[in-house]
C-alpha cells in the first residue's frame, strides 16, 4: 500500500461541485482508501491572470495502483468530468487531480514527477496539505507545516467542508 496525497483544483463549471464530485469518485474507487480531505479553499489564479478564480483541496489515500496506474486512474476522473487536454499551461480547467506525493518515491520520468514540480511554491497546495498533513516531512526534508506557515497566503480562503 502507498499513502499519496492528491491536489485537486477546479475553476470551471461550479467549481465546488467539481470537487465534491471528484472525492465523491476517490471514494466510491475501489483501489483507493480515503483517509482525510482538506478543507474547501478558494484561491487566486496562478499563472494567467484572466481566468476564474479556483478552488483547490487536498486528499489523503491508500492505494495499492503503482504510480503510473494511479495517474491513469486520477486521468480518468477528470475525463469522467469533462476535462479536455488541450496542452494549454495553466489555463483553465474543469478537474485537475496531481499526484502530490506517492509514499516518500521520488519519481521522474517523462509522464510524471513526483514529489509534484511545483507544490513547494503553491499556498493552494501547502496549506489544505498542511492542514491534513501537520507533521508530514517531504522527501527532501523541508517539513509542511514550515513551508506552508511561511508561503504568501495570496488571499488563500477557506470556502467551506467537503465530506
Ligand atoms: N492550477 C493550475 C494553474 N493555476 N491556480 C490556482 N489557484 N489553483 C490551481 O489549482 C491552479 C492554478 C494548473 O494546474
Ligand atoms: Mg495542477
Ligand atoms: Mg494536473
Amino acid at each position: 500500500m502507498a499513502l499519496c496525497y492528491i491536489g485537486i483544483g477546479s475553476n470551471l463549471s461550479n467549481p465546488a461541485k467539481q470537487i465534491q464530485r471528484a472525492i465523491d469518485q476517490l471514494k466510491q474507487h475501489d483501489m483507493f482508501t480515503v483517509n482525510a480531505v482538506s478543507s474547501l479553499y478558494c484561491s487566486q489564479p496562478m499563472g494567467p491572470q484572466d481566468q476564474p478564480d479556483y478552488m483547490n483541496a487536498v486528499a489523503c489515500i491508500d492505494t495499492s495502483l503503482s504510480p503510473v496506474a494511479l495517474l491513469d486512474a486520477l486521468q480518468m476522473i477528470e475525463k469522467n468530468a469533462g476535462r479536455v487536454r488541450k496542452g494549454d499551461r495553466w489555463g483553465a480547467r474543469i478537474l485537475d487531480l496531481d499526484i502530490l506525493l506517492y509514499d516518500l518515491d521520488v519519481i521522474n520520468t517523462e509522464r510524471l514527477v513526483v514529489p509534484h514540480y511545483g507544490m513547494k511554491d503553491r499556498e493552494f497546495v501547502l496549506i489544505p496539505l498542511a492542514e491534513i498533513a501537520p507533521t508530514l516531512i517531504l522527501p527532501c526534508q523541508s517539513s509542511v507545516a514550515s513551508l506552508a506557515k511561511s508561503i504568501d497566503k495570496n488571499a488563500l480562503t477557506i470556502h467551506s467542508q467537503l465530506s
